[in-house]
């Protein structure tokens, strides 16, 4: 049987890492993209003897690099079967009067315009052979908004709105599209939003059981693998402690 290619963005750390793991071992090649090729290079090494593996660096901001990388891919290698839009961080946790422009910069050109141009490049292959499934990680963030999240669930909201309106458009071609939106996850997330403050970003995984990213590219896998007429369109994942993006049940 032919093995589905899978590209995930943000392949580094956290979801994407996971859910590349995973799908190793669930009969998928895979392209894997991010910034640091260090990692990359270390996950090639350790999923290569389970699967065909390709290895993309480029930032998501920037368009050209993203097509230079693009077109370097040979072979059967850009009819990508599935794409999984995963890049993405919060940068700050500021009211909306004092946020930093470099921040809000950083979350709308990554998490909105990079999840756009890594699409752009890859959905009209998916149109042309009439099949494909796309998911986005999008967030609790972008279904509800929470003081000082401002940009960031601004961010995520665009995210939402991209994934309904992709699964409007992509209707007519076969193209599956599934927007999964996890609450509170341990990740490097919180280490990136708070500029490498270790204390301040632990304190968010505190006093509770956070999810973990192998429950979300668990989730991931279970999307993937269910009948062809079959598209779960749009998730939410919490862990059992949160009910929505401001009650958390901690113990401390
Ligand atoms: P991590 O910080 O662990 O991973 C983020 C990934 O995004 C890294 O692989 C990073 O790779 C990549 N990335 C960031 N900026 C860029 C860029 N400019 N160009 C290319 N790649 C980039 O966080 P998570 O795994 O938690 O986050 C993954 C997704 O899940 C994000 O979209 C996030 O918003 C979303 N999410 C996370 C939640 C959480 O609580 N953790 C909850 C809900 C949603 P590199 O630095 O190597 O480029
Ligand atoms: C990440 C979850 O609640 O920190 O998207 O915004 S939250």
């Amino acid at each position: 049987m032919n093995k589905r290619i899978a590209l995930i963005t943000g392949a580094t750390s956290g979801i994407g890492q996971a859910t590349a793991r995973l799908l190793a071992r669930h009969e998928f090649n895979l392209i894997l993209c991010g910034r640091r090729k260090d990692r990359l290079a270390q996950l090639n090494e350790e999923l290569s003897p389970l699967t065909e593996v390709r290895t993309l660096s480029f930032d998501v901001r920037n368009f050209s690099e993203v097509e230079n990388v693009w077109n370097s891919l040979t072979g059967n290698w850009k009819k990508v079967d599935v794409l999984i839009n995963n890049a993405g961080n919060a940068h700050g946790l500021d009211p909306i009067h004092s946020g930093n422009l470099t921040d809000w910069d950083a979350m709308m050109d990554i998490n909105v315009k990079g999840l756009l141009y890594v699409s752009r490049l890859v959905i009209p292959g998916m149109v042309e052979r009439q099949q494909g499934h796309i998911i986005n990680i999008g967030s609790i963030a972008g279904k509800e908004v929470y003081p000082n999240g401002n940009v960031y669930c601004a961010s995520k909201f665009a995210v939402d709105a991209l994934t309904r309106g992709m699964r409007l458009d992509l209707n007519p071609y076969n193209i599956k599209v599934t927007g999964i939106h996890p609450g509170l996850v341990e990740t490097e997330f919180s280490l990136v939003r708070f500029k490498g403050d270790e204390e301040r970003a632990g304190q968010v995984y505190k006093g509770y059981q956070p999810l973990r990213a192998e429950d979300i590219a668990d989730t991931i896998v279970y999307v993937l693998t269910r009948p062809d007429h079959v598209v779960l369109a749009d998730i939410v994942i919490f862990p059992k402690a949160q009910a929505s993006s401001v009650v958390v049940k901690k113990t401390v």
